[in-house]
């Protein structure tokens, strides 16, 4: 009987996991012409492999029960490595703790499959209770550098707190994504870190840090938005100076605060860049995506700033275990200009839109700016009225 319940679920299981794993997905038809959406998100928590979740041995597990259950998959950093498309996701375990785990595709939008083993992230002496949101950055020193969240209890809690936290960015360094080496984690002078991105080539000589400096675990405070500064070095990284390159700013939807996505993409107008923007409702907070480019010299200074969010949460993304949330800490830029940004929904699941540094860059350069007044927006759209007046005849049927 048990023999039975075993072999049945298990077949079951093992089917059910291979359609997840290989379903097509489907480009959806996109109405704004700037990304194309997919159909069906591109890793979940439905993704995790069956040995890494089920005791196989019918001995010791003779009603082929779970014995390690997954939470989400999401906020993925991203990187093409011997032309595969491979996503270090954070995948949440449902005791809360993520870690960093490896998927890989063919051609970017489906077929994810997780590698064999999670990444075995090494420690420094102060062990990390969580970590989540590796930025991955291939660095002109010939590294791949992991740069992520290292979360940990903080100390000066008062008795009885027992969620306060301290936020810092650690990092890691590889050649492949299987063997890291771990180095201390950056210090800066503004107390917490989150969405710390390495720009990939040396400044003055210096590695270059983007921050998000913040006085508390969630609050950014006077942090003031996305930060910049130089580190003499990476084995001991220290950024002692931050400039803030686009700050949080009043009535927009980075109003509470913001936080770069992945490492920038270099074009010959400047460096493309993807960040979140949060502002607050009366449901909570809203994570949305915006698009900005910055000077290809001094990129800490920006160029250009279309308006509003560039992708926002849609129909199913728009629920989960935090809902109302799009964040993406991964794209990847193939040699023929096309872009995959791999964004998270609300802290649940991976997608993937895709586009090209062409359409990005027209974004950037010819998407109005946000003008921060109402009568001001519809100065916009009437500018952008007035330059149509001779071409109406084109919207008659
Ligand atoms: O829950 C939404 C996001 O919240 C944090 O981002 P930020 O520091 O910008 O608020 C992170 O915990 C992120 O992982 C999460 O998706």
């Amino acid at each position: 009987m048990k023999e039975d319940i075993f072999e049945s679920r298990l077949e079951k299981v093992k089917k059910k996991h291979r359609k997840v794993i290989n379903k097509p997905n489907k480009a959806l038809f996109s109405e704004n012409g700037i990304y194309t959406r997919y159909k069906y998100p591109v890793i979940t928590r439905n993704h995790v492999p069956l040995h890494w979740r089920f005791d196989l041995n019918k001995e010791t597990n003779p009603y082929f029960m779970e014995r390690i259950g997954f939470n989400a998959a999401f906020n993925a950093g991203a990187i093409k490595l011997n032309d595969k498309y491979l996503m270090v996701v954070r995948t949440e375990g449902n005791d809360r703790k993520s870690f960093f785990a490896v998927a890989e595709s063919d051609n970017g939008i489906d077929g994810f499959k997780f590698w064999d083993k999670p990444i075995t992230l090494p420690q420094t002496n102060e062990f990390d209770t969580n970590v989540y949101d590796m930025r991955l950055t291939q660095h002109d020193d010939g590294w791949i550098y992991g740069v992520f969240c290292t979360e940990r209890k903080d100390p000066d809690a008062p008795d009885g707190d027992t969620s306060s936290a301290v936020a810092a960015a650690g990092i890691a360094r590889t050649k492949d994504l299987v063997e890291w080496e771990r180095l201390p984690d950056l210090i800066s002078t503004t107390g917490q870190q989150r969405n710390v991105v390495l720009f990939p080539h040396l400044i003055d000589g210096k590695y270059a840090f983007y921050t998000r400096p913040q006085d508390g675990f969630i609050d950014t405070g006077k942090g003031g938005g996305i930060g910049f500064g130089l580190s003499e070095t990476i084995e001991n990284a220290e950024v002692k100076e931050e400039v803030i390159v686009d700050a949080k700013t009043y009535h927009t939807i980075y109003e509470v605060k913001n936080g770069l996505g992945p490492a920038p993409i270099k074009t010959e107008h400047g460096w493309l860049q993807l960040a979140h923007g949060v502002r607050n409702t009366a449901a909570g907070l809203r994570y949305t995506l915006y698009v900005f480019m910055t000077d290809l010299e001094k990129p800490w200074i920006v160029t250009h700033k279309p308006n509003g969010h560039f992708i926002s949460p849609l129909k199913d993304e728009r629920v989960g275990d935090v809902s109302n949330v799009v964040f993406a800490n991964g794209w990847i830029a193939d040699e023929d200009g096309k872009v995959f940004i791999y964004y998270a929904s609300s802290d649940t699941r991976m997608h993937v839109a895709t586009t090209t540094i062409d359409q990005l860059v027209d974004y950037c350069l010819n998407t109005p700016e946000d003008k921060l007044h109402s009568h001001l927006s519809v100065e916009t759209i009437n500018e952008l009225i007035d330059k149509n007046k001779d071409f109406m005849g084109l919207l008659n049927d």
